[in-house]
């Protein structure tokens, strides 16, 4: 009896510790990390080929070069080694909530096949990753609404990747176009109105003052000969 006690407080005890290890995610009130692995090797790796160091910065000033964009992470590529070792630096520089994540790992070692990061506003965390071998293309992209097709988009290559992933700004084209309504405002329309007339009043004038045009374009020319 003495034992189960023992036993059950002991199990008790390490509940909290077991409750942050849960689905490989540790979060506070500022964000979350989820499925960092700094040390397990993929099957096909036989050691860590390189360790990179990365930082990543996201907000609103890393869009003002794309256009039509709102959201962006301020480098859209990165290419490693096979077998590399990211040591991730995320900072927001916005004051909302944004978040990194990489998909299609390897689900034996990334639940879900996904690294998450987030950020609930401005502030920085740091987590670390390992590749496989695999010469592939990773989607990494902020999963909030609409912050990924307003441009939080970005591709991780590992060997060059296998191709380019869609709608990557600055880099691949959009699967869909933005489409952009013309605002016709009474006032637009007034000053095309009046933008033609000018160029009407322009082409008729010509043509009724030609002659005196001409004599005038002489005149001028004759003039500058007698000061040659
Ligand atoms: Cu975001």
């Amino acid at each position: 009896m003495k034992k189960f006690l023992v036993g059950l407080l002991l199990i008790s005890a390490l509940q909290p510790v077991i409750a942050m290890e849960h689905g490989g995610m540790i979060m506070d009130e500022k964000g979350m990390i989820m499925n960092a692995n700094p040390n397990r090797l993929p099957r096909d790796c036989p050691q860590i080929s390189e360790n990179v160091d990365i930082i990543i910065r996201a907000g609103q000033q890393y869009a003002e070069k794309f256009t039509g964009k709102m959201f962006a992470f301020d480098t859209q590529e990165w290419d490693v080694k096979p077998c590399a070792k990211i040591n991730i630096t995320f900072i927001n520089d916005d004051q909302i909530r944004h978040q990194l994540m990489i998909h299609g790992l390897p689900g034996y070692l990334y639940p879900d096949g996904m690294f998450h990061l987030e950020l609930n506003g401005t502030g920085q965390l740091q987590a670390s990753l390992i590749l496989p071998s695999q010469k592939k293309t990773y989607l990494v992209h902020c999963e909030l609404p609409q912050h990924m097709e307003k441009g939080m988009k970005a591709q991780l290559k590992v060997d060059g990747g296998d191709g380019d992933l869609p709608s990557i700004p600055g880099i691949s084209a959009p699967v869909k176009a933005d489409f952009y309504k013309t605002n016709w405002s009474q006032f637009s329309l007034a000053i095309i109105a009046i933008s033609m007339l000018i160029g009407v009043a322009f082409v008729l004038l010509t043509v009724i003052y030609a002659d005196n045009l001409i004599t005038v374009a002489k005149s001028i020319k004759t003039r500058l000969n007698k000061n040659k």
